[in-house]
């Protein structure tokens, strides 16, 4: 059976749960990382020498990053809509994928890590401030794409697209600060993947 390496609070973590959960993929799930079984000790990082959750062992292969997991199990065990085989399809799919990964994680450290968990050291003034205004920014890019496509980010079905977005929007609706607005079709988006069960378990289950 598939082990997933990593506590079921963590944003990366999530993203291959909600798949699990979409794909009716049976699984354990053993508690690393922070406030548990710390992955700096020798066992894990023999494992995954980078040091982070979420790692995966299926059928004796190790595997690690959130996205390339969430790829590898649509790829095999998913149909060709969550992840087209179409190279052009694939990479619509992928290009939110990776911007998530990149773009939206560099802003939610000064916003999230640093704005709310107030983490050092991303909660110094500078990251908090710029770490907002960022991912404001790239949220009206969404509510932009949600005005032109929708309901899901790319277009009439769900993909595995919609998990790193799926993530960063519920984490959007826990940030609290003066001059957030309100974008109206990011809500209509959550509010879509929250008909999802596999989403309301373990993204917007009342963890940011
Ligand atoms: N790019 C990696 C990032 C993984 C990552 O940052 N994981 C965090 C949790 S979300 C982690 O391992 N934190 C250390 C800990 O929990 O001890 C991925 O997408 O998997």
């Amino acid at each position: 059976m598939l082990r997933i390496l990593g506590r079921k609070n963590s944003f990366n973590v999530r993203k291959v749960l909600w798949v699990c959960g979409e794909l009716s993929i049976p699984f354990v799930r053993e508690d690393w990382g922070r406030g548990y079984t710390p992955t700096s000790t020798p066992e894990f990082l023999k494992l995954n020498p980078i040091g982070l959750i979420p790692c995966v062992i299926d059928d004796g292969v190790v595997l690690r990053e959130s996205n390339a997991i969430v790829r590898y199990l649509a790829t095999k065990h998913g149909p060709d809509e969550i992840y087209p085989a179409d190279p052009v399809k694939r990479c619509y799919v992928e290009q939110w994928m990776d911007w998530a990964n990149y773009e939206t994680s560099i802003s939610l450290r000064g916003a999230f890590l640093g704005g709310v968990l107030n983490e050092p050291p991303w909660n110094h003034p500078w990251f908090i401030d710029i770490g907002r205004k960022q991912i404001t920014k790239e949220v009206g890019q969404l509510e932009e794409h949600f005005g032109n496509t929708g309901p899901f980010v790319c277009g009439d079905t769900f993909t595995i697209g919609d998990i790193p977005i799926g993530l960063v929007v519920n984490r959007w609706f826990a940030l609290k600060f003066d001059e957030k607005p309100d974008y109206p079709a990011v809500t209509r988006y959550f509010e879509k993947l929250s008909e999802r069960p596999a989403y309301r378990e373990h993204v917007r289950n009342g963890l940011p």
